[in-house]
């Protein structure tokens, strides 16, 4: 499997920076940004770094902000302003890898996996990033990769402003491992004042502390997947904009059906339609869902989470296999029936996937069966599953 390069920019006190690229008056000021600015009630959304040596922060009342900073300038937000900044983030960052997941307003994933060698390293497409939000917009931003969006994230605020780290492949766990638990997303002050209570202050501790010992201070969840966390180990693929939802196709018949060898044909026909979309757009599905409409309009689904995602005809045929026996329980004439496969991704681990399980024959002729199909439409093709009768 080729290691995936994640990387997460941020940008840098993003609305006062903002102001400060469009009137140069306020570039080295203490500048804070905060919605109603002069009510008594107004919060601040952000101050200048200039402004934060007072110890104004996003969110503190701006009367607060006032008494620390009697010196700053106190603007009201723009936020269509900042809103069009932000688009023209994204489309610089879509001219290094097409796979950009806007965070927030003002941050970003990007799976650069794909466009290192083109770029030459981790430094080189950081820095490349920030010559170009420099030079368009003015502005200025802190890019951390490394090999998953936690560890990315977390790295990005450790070199904040105007920073950039590169965290190799393998030393997630090591470079974690002395910060405080609280830098961890999903360790908020309970989980850390539980965690202080059973001795652990460290990220590092946190990852090699007894997994029995986290769960009693914890429970089994929350200590599971915050020790994962704390090795570095997670970390979500990114959402494009391009990934949907759910590839689902349905049947009604025009009169009820009893015979559900009949209805497992059909569904077996609604599975590969909905594969060979999903290897169309390069996605692999992670959950299969079937649907069931007794008559006259009783809908009910059934699911279950494939072991591994996939894009294979078999797997999801399988699947909906175990759901069937479910499914017909219920012993009453269908008058729908529906696939659906959810939670997709892009299709990184495919050929590990497949030469992990023997696949590699079924990836060439579902390769083949595709290209068939793109040029002499689906039905010419009909494979094993649907094709007895
Ligand atoms: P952040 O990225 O959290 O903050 P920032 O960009 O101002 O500063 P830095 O990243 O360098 O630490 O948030 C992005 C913008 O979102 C911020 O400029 C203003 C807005 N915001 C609020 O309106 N209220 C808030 O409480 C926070 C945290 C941010
Ligand atoms: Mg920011």
């Amino acid at each position: 499997m080729t290691p995936r390069r994640i990387l997460h920019i941020d940008m840098d006190a993003f609305f006062a920076s903002v102001e400060q690229a469009r009137d140069p008056r306020l570039r080295g000021k203490p500048l804070i940004i905060g919605g109603a600015i002069d009510s008594v009630r107004g919060v601040v959304s952000t101050a200048s770094y200039e402004a934060r040596v007072f110890g104004v922060r996003s969110a503190m009342p701006i009367a607060q902000a006032r008494r620390l900073c009697p010196q700053g300038i106190y603007m009201q937000g723009d936020h269509a302003h900042y809103a069009a900044v932000s688009r023209q983030v994204r489309a610089i960052l879509g001219t290094v890898s097409p796979l950009v997941e806007m965070a927030s307003i003002d941050e970003a994933y990007v799976d650069v996996t794909g466009s290192l060698q083109l770029f030459g390293g981790d430094a080189a497409i950081a820095e490349h990033i920030k010559v170009l939000i420099r030079a368009q917009l003015e502005l200025p931003c802190t890019i951390a990769i490394a090999a998953n969006r936690l560890v990315s994230k977390i790295a990005t605020n450790e070199v904040k402003p105007d920073g950039f780290i590169s965290v190799p492949a393998g030393s997630e766990r090591a470079y974690l491992a002395p910060l405080p638990v609280a830098k961890l997303p999903g360790a908020g002050p309970k989980t850390c004042e539980s965690l202080r209570r059973i001795g652990i202050m460290t990220i590092g501790e946190l990852a090699s502390a007894p997994t029995r010992l986290l769960e009693q201070g914890l429970g089994d969840n929350a200590a599971l997947s915050l020790q994962r966390a704390a090795r570095g180990e997670t970390g979500a693929d990114i959402e494009t904009d391009r990934t949907p939802k759910q590839i689902s196709r349905e049947t009604t018949f025009a009169e009820d059906v009893t015979d559900w060898g009949e209805l497992e044909q059909v569904l077996a026909r609604l599975a590969e339609k909905c594969c060979h979309t999903l290897r169309a757009q390069e996605l692999e599905a992670k959950r299969v869902t079937l649907k069931v409409r007794y008559a006259p309009f009783d809908t009910r689904t059934f699911a279950r989470a494939l072991p591994t995602p996939t894009c294979v005809d078999a797997d999801v045929l399988a699947a909906i296999r175990a759901l069937l026996a479910r499914a017909r329980a219920r012993k009453e004439p269908v008058r729908l029936v529906g696939v659906a496969l959810g939670e997709l991704r892009q299709g990184q681990h495919q050929l590990e996937l497949f030469s992990a399980n023997g696949n590699e024959k079924w990836e060439r002729v579902l390769h083949t069966v595709d290209e068939l199909r793109g040029k002499i439409g689906f039905d010419a093709v009909r494979l094993g599953q649907t094709g007895r009768r």
